[in-house]
């Protein structure tokens, strides 16, 4: 049964996270992802969303353009638990590796079509080396 983190175990987990804040009056954390466009955006809340749902726990998300503003608390017991934690580091790994944010318009331009981003990986290192 998963537990509302305090005291020292709640700051020590906030601390050992990049860039997450506490919601003033809430039991809670967020992070604002900034992106390069609305695609790479889009893209990072594809994958995460599909994280959140392999792993049956969710963020509350709000995106305009190329920004999305995520945050994360556990309904099921009020407040912070390690399941936002978990989650904190999966958005953390998946915005450093969106890679549609790093491709330029006229790179992107090439590969239109390609279905997922591991296969957009594989043909960009190779052309890019
Ligand atoms: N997501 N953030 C968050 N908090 C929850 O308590 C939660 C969830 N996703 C699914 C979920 N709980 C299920 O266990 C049901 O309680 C809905």
């Amino acid at each position: 049964m998963t537990e509302k983190l305090t005291g020292a175990p709640r700051s020590d987990a906030i601390a050992k996270l990049d860039g997450w804040t506490e919601v003033p009056g809430r039991d809670a954390i967020t992070k604002t992802f900034t992106f390069k466009d609305f695609n790479a955006a889009f893209g990072f809340m594809t994958r995460t969303a599909l994280v959140a749902e392999k792993t049956d726990h969710h963020p509350e998300w709000f995106n305009v353009y190329n920004r999305v503003e995520v945050t994360l608390s556990t309904h099921d017991v009020g407040g912070l638990s390690a399941l936002d934690v978990k989650l904190a580091r999966k958005f953390e790994s998946n915005s450093a590796s969106t890679l549609a944010s790093t491709l330029s318009p006229a790179q992107r331009s090439v590969y239109p079509s390609l279905a997922t981003s591991a296969q957009r990986r594989l043909r960009t290192s190779s052309v890019l080396g």
